[in-house]
């Protein structure tokens, strides 16, 4: 994607392994909208400390950074006695760095198919990464044509460029049916309680996407009110019988877009698809720090850089959960870079990769 850093405009994508340091580098994805920075990770370690604070974020993205941050464990530890040891350590930090997004262990796991080695590793997190980037591509190009001109389109949390390494998942379809000159408006769920709807206005700013920012509770007035045609959105990972773990809201706009008869479509590279999982209860669900509830990080004008303030007084109880779970019966299709499935091709299909 194309970014300005630093006064430079370069094309990055949201995670990368750099060959001279060997770090992992990503963008900053705490500082977007405001600032685009670079993070540097040195060891597997800060790599784990990025996924849990969410520096990276995107069920792909951080796929991928677990990936580069297996790899770079194989080339701390490669000399060690104690090697095996010390990557059944790193495996097991990278997987429980963020639980719900099944991407994480397709990607250790992806690495750890074949005889480890410092180089192997590294080209099969590069594979690893450059495949989700390339299905993000797929998946535009697949799901466009379910966009027409004059359309409302409401979407929830991020799955651009960011959250898929490169190119996006639900809003790949949205930017590349933009391009072919189809005119529509997008309703961007602020998704509370991190944000994320800031990076989609972001990212359809530079398109020149039409948009509007909605708090998430607003959604159901547009739809009920028929402002809404399309629902678009990602998946953090996909059960075998084609029930989602998505951002904490999505189960509400499923209910609500199936009751209105609107259409319900969640996104997703090969990478979310989880073959050992068979429905949406048997996946956990991310709890996250009440923090995130009780305080909020904007920009401060004042300050000119990043801001953290409190929205509660003490003494209030919070609970915080990452994801909720939308069963298969409320999903209209799903967008794959194999095609636009219904539920009944999506286990045949995605198993027989
Ligand atoms: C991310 C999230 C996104 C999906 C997009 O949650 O819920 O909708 O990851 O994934 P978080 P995909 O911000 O907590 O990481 O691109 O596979 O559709």
């Amino acid at each position: 994607m194309k970014l300005q850093i630093n006064g430079e405009v370069t094309d990055k994508p949201a995670v990368w392994w750099d060959k001279n340091s060997k770090f992992v580098k990503m963008i900053d994805q705490t500082k977007i909208p405001f600032q685009v920075e670079v993070f540097n990770c040195p060891t597997y370690r800060e790599t784990v400390q990025a996924i849990k604070k969410m520096i990276i974020r995107g069920a792909p993205s951080i796929g991928a950074a677990a990936a580069y941050g297996l790899a770079q464990a194989v080339d701390e530890f490669w000399d060690n006695e104690d090697f095996e040891d010390q990557i059944r350590i790193a495996y097991d930090e990278l997987l429980a760095a963020r639980p719900t997004a099944v991407d994480l262990k397709n990607g250790l796991d992806f690495i750890k198919s074949d005889p480890l080695t410092p180089e192997g590793a590294l080209n099969r997190a590069q594979f690893f990464a450059d495949r989700i980037a390339e299905e993000g591509l797929k998946i535009g190009q697949i799901g466009k044509d379910l966009i027409k001109s004059g359309m409302n389109i409401l979407t929830h949390c991020h799955t651009g460029a960011l959250a898929l390494v490169d190119n996006g998942s639900a809003l790949s379809p949205i930017i590349q049916a933009w391009e072919e000159g189809k005119r529509f408006h997008v309703y961007v769920d602020e998704t509370r309680p991190r944000f994320q709807g800031r990076m989609t206005a972001w990212e359809l700013n530079q398109y020149g996407i039409d948009h509007t920012v909605i708090c998430d509770s607003a959604s159901g007035f547009f739809i009920s009110q028929g402002n809404v045609d399309l629902v678009i959105l990602g998946a953090d990972r996909v059960a075998r019988n084609g029930d989602i773990a998505n951002k904490i809201g999505t189960y509400n706009l499923a209910l609500i877009s199936h009751y209105h008869d609107i259409p319900f479509y969640t996104a997703f590279p090969s990478s979310t698809f989880d073959s050992s999982t068979p429905t949406g209860k048997d996946i956990e669900i991310e709890q996250r720090d009440s923090l995130e509830v009780k305080q909020a990080l904007g920009y401060s004008k004042i300050l000119n850089e990043n801001h953290v303030v409190s929205l509660y007084t003490e003494n209030i109880k919070f609970n915080n959960p990452a994801f909720d779970i939308t069963p298969n019966k409320f999903i209209t299709g799903y967008i794959t870079p194999h095609g636009i499935l219904d539920k009944a091709e999506l286990e045949d299909i995605m198993l027989n990769l």
